[in-house]
């Protein structure tokens, strides 16, 4: 890393979300590990990316893919050691990247001693204090003591031997931490002490807006369960003023480095002007925008979300973030394939029903999303796998899903294992070069084709396309810059220009659309016609000569 690091490098960073257990293995035992991660760092460095955070690799039961916890400060022995974690930070930071590592404050594993202690402790003692455990309400206290339902399905309260209940908003081997209680707060503000000194740069904070809970006494109600929560900091669970407070104490525990570590908010509410608050400046910085992961191959979606993204940004003084795909969704090369008259979650039901998808179609608009979104001011996040232009695995055997999602909704849902299938690295070989061992999740035969190996040096490929498109991101001087402006472009198309000399165009309309005249192609995502770009592509477009050419 640079000898006087920029303290706002996050700002425009390309990061890269490394989910540990499906990214390389490398002692055997099927499950990807750090030192797996090690190995492939030059391949990251040769993609061109600038951070990498890195999803949960610490001791866990597995219940929710390690987002259950047991230690804070160390490493799942089946993925390395400290000292590994040490080589990571040390290897990346060698070829220029910086490492991001993932907070899960909201709950802890219930095998976190915590959560042993309040088990084995009687109601109303300090060690169940930490937690939120409440009598239950009815006849003998047998029905929860609030109507909070868990993410996975079903209410969000287990009950325990002696007849208390405690909260889970996931899981319930996730009990959710009491955010009032200061041993709570303390001990994760150590936790980040903990990690910044050891030289990770930034965290990733888990459900962000769920920590500060209303736990007056008697536990209010959610008024809506429907998700579509209060945009108004009502609800009791979510997005309350109190939670703003936990982050402005964590700013200064970040500025306590130099240079100030960044963060990243993780919220599922709904974009707008009080998602942006968690991105001050006095906060976290940086907030996820989920708009274009929630939005379809529709010029007039895609239009909104980028024009809101800069109208919240402009106000709250926080850093912009673009996410197409994360571990929690199906794989953009499926779901942008999803014909318009179909449910989003249609596919993901078990029953069989799911959508037959053209993955042609889905692949394209994936390679068009890509380049629409890489040349957007501020930074985007990628999902590993995406450079290869993985789809979604629709169709893993029952037998084989892990996660609670599947097993929470009574097998009516399938869950999110389908985004997790770990990588091929090799045309052939077993596992495709993920492991000597086999894979976790089963990998479908089609992924040899979509391997690194088959990809690498191949002109025209999607692990090229987002190589050079990565080159250009840094040496176009256009890029360079925070200017952004939508420019004219073809009906059903939409343009928008970078500095002098940048025109991204991407063709949403379903017909062929003639490219500006005069105009240089940079890059292009797929072959194009004489002059043309095809339905569901895009192009990156110099309009004006410079000598940035030469550095690319
Ligand atoms: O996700 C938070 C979250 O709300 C999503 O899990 C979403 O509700 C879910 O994917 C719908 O199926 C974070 C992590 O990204 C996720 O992997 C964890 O399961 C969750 O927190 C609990 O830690």
């Amino acid at each position: 890393l640079p000898a006087a690091p920029d303290p706002d490098w996050w700002r425009t960073a390309v990061v890269y979300q490394v989910y540990p257990r499906s990214f390389a293995d490398s002692d055997g035992d099927g499950l990807g590990d750090l030192g797996g991660l090690l190995s492939r760092l030059p391949y990251l460095a040769e993609l061109g990316v600038d951070a990498i955070w890195l999803s949960p690799f610490y001791p866990s039961p597995l219940a929710d893919g390690g987002y259950d916890i047991s230690d804070y400060r160390d490493v799942d022995p089946r993925l390395g050691t400290l000292d590994d974690f040490d080589r990571v930070v040390a290897g990346a930071h060698g070829l220029g990247i910086r490492i991001i590592v993932d907070i899960v404050p909201n709950h802890t594993s219930d095998q976190h001693p915590w959560f042993q202690e309040a088990l084995a402790a009687p109601a109303g003692s300090p060690a169940r204090g930490r937690y939120i455990f409440r009598d239950g309400t009815g006849d003998d206290g047998a029905c929860p003591p609030a109507n909070w339902v868990s993410h996975f399905g079903g209410p969000a309260w287990e009950r325990v031997d002696d007849g208390q209940w405690y909260c889970h908003l996931f899981a319930k081997e996730q009990p959710d931490l009491n955010w009032d209680h200061p041993e709570v707060r303390r001990y994760f503000e150590d936790t980040l002490r903990f990690w910044a000194d050891r030289g990770v740069d930034g965290f990733r904070v888990d459900v962000a807006h769920s920590l500060a809970k209303d736990l007056s006494h008697p536990l209010r109600d959610q008024p809506t369960l429907d998700r579509m929560l209060p945009l108004d900091g009502t609800d009791p669970l979510y997005d309350r003023e109190e939670v703003h407070t936990i982050y402005q104490e964590w700013r200064e525990v970040f500025n306590e480095y130099d240079p100030p570590r960044m963060a990243v908010a993780e919220t599922w509410h709904p974009a707008n002007e009080r998602t942006w608050l968690y991105a001050r400046p006095t906060e976290l910085g940086q907030v996820f925008d989920f708009s274009l992961l929630k939005s379809r191959w529709d010029r007039d979606q895609f239009v909104d979300v980028i024009d809101q993204a800069f109208a919240g940004h402009t106000g709250a003084g926080g850093g912009l973030t673009w996410v197409l795909s994360n571990h929690d969704v199906p794989r953009h090369a499926s779901r942008l394939a999803l014909p318009e008259d179909t449910d989003p979650d249609a596919w993901l039901l078990a029953d069989g029903r799911h959508p037959v998808l053209d993955s042609r179609l889905g692949l394209d608009r994936a390679r068009a999303a890509t380049l629409m979104m890489l040349a957007l001011p501020g930074s985007p996040y990628l999902y590993q796998g995406e450079e290869l232009g993985l789809p979604e695995v629709p169709d893993i055997p029952h037998e084989h899903l892990q996660d609670p999602v599947w097993h929470r909704t009574g097998h009516r849902l399938k869950g999110r294992d389908g985004a997790r299938v770990p990588l091929p690295w090799t045309r052939s070989g077993g596992s495709f070069g993920f492991g000597e061992g086999g894979a976790w999740l089963p990998q479908p035969e089609h992924f040899g084709e979509l391997s690194v190996e088959a990809q690498d040096g191949v002109d025209g490929s999607t692990l090229e396309l987002y190589r050079r498109a990565l080159r250009i991101r840094r040496a176009h001087p256009g890029l360079a810059t925070t200017d952004f402006a939508w420019a004219e472009a073809p009906s059903g198309c939409l343009a928008y220009g970078r500095g002098a000399g940048f025109r991204c165009l991407v063709n949403l309309s379903g017909a062929e659309v003639p490219l500006p005249a005069g105009a240089e192609v940079l890059l292009a995502s797929g072959p194009l016609g004489d002059g043309q770009l095809p339905p569901d592509h895009a192009v990156w477009l110099d309009v004006g000569a410079e000598a940035w050419k030469d550095d690319v």
